[in-house]
């Protein structure tokens, strides 16, 4: 079949982002942790609900973060408060995180502290409801937020965050008194194309939904450290 040299030049691409990805969970199996990959448009609250669950679970596991953004340390350094590691990335121009920017990040970790210590680590992806989930970076599961403000019609315009999402929290739903959304008509969006994702309602400020999302993450890191995987690196 014939095809453009864009299309071709994509395909390139995301099969050598593909590669890296792989190398990446490799190391991440290796070391016995669960990789997570955060993903939303910009503030939707990824680096607040990375603060709820640090503060709440910091003391039960492991974390590490790593933390991508186009310019600035503003969210490593909010997450540094916590004491974990935080390994910031700037992206420079690139919205989105790749997988070889995550190893540039994994192989650093690993140089500074002793990995196979670690359960988990949050990659908090750029602000970007669209090309993020493209690229994988070696994670083991796929994260994704929606807030309320955002509307309903956003997993219909956006799609392919929303059908990769293995889990969407849908957030700020304090706000929801305040706006016409119809949180039911979203969630009805999400599942139209991903009938299999957990969704779970939250807000950061009234800690709605925090508790199932703890749940999650545990039954996620479960489910990692009883998964054999084939080692595939060299
Ligand atoms: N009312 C309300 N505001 C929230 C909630 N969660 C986050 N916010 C606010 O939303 C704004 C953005 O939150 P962040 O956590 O910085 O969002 P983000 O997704 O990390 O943003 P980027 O990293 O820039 O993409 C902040 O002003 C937060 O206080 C929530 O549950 N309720
Ligand atoms: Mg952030
Ligand atoms: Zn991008
Ligand atoms: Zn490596």
């Amino acid at each position: 079949m014939h095809q453009t040299f864009d299309a071709a030049l994509e395909i390139n691409l995301l099969h050598a982002n593909q590669a890296g990805a792989d190398h990446n969970r490799a190391h991440f199996d290796e070391w016995g942790i669960t990789c997570l990959n955060i993903m939303s448009s910009p503030g939707a609250g990824k680096t607040v609900l990375l603060e709820r669950t640090l503060a709440a679970l910091n003391n039960q596991l492991k974390i590490a973060v790593i933390e991508g953004d186009m310019t600035t340390e503003l969210d490593a350094d909010r997450l540094r408060q916590y004491n974990v590691p935080v390994i910031a990335i700037n992206t420079g121009r690139s919205c989105h995180l790749d997988s070889k920017m995550v190893a540039g990040g994994i192989h650093q970790f690993a140089h500074q502290y002793n990995p196979s210590d670690f359960d988990l680590v949050l990659v908090e992806n750029v602000g970007n409801l669209v090309c993020p989930a493209e690229f994988e970076v070696g994670e083991h599961a796929k994260v994704a937020l929606l807030s309320i403000t955002e509307g309903e019609d956003k997993p219909l315009k956006y799609p392919v965050m929303f059908q990769q999402a293995d889990c969407l929290l849908i957030t700020k739903m304090d706000l929801a008194p305040h706006l016409d959304i119809d949180v039911n008509r979203m969630i009805a969006n999400v599942r139209q194309m991903n009938p299999d994702c957990t969704i779970i309602p939250i807000s950061a400020k009234t800690r709605q939904g925090l508790e199932t999302w703890f749940d999650w993450l545990h039954f996620q890191i479960n489910q990692t450290s009883t998964t054999p995987h084939q080692l595939t690196l060299v």
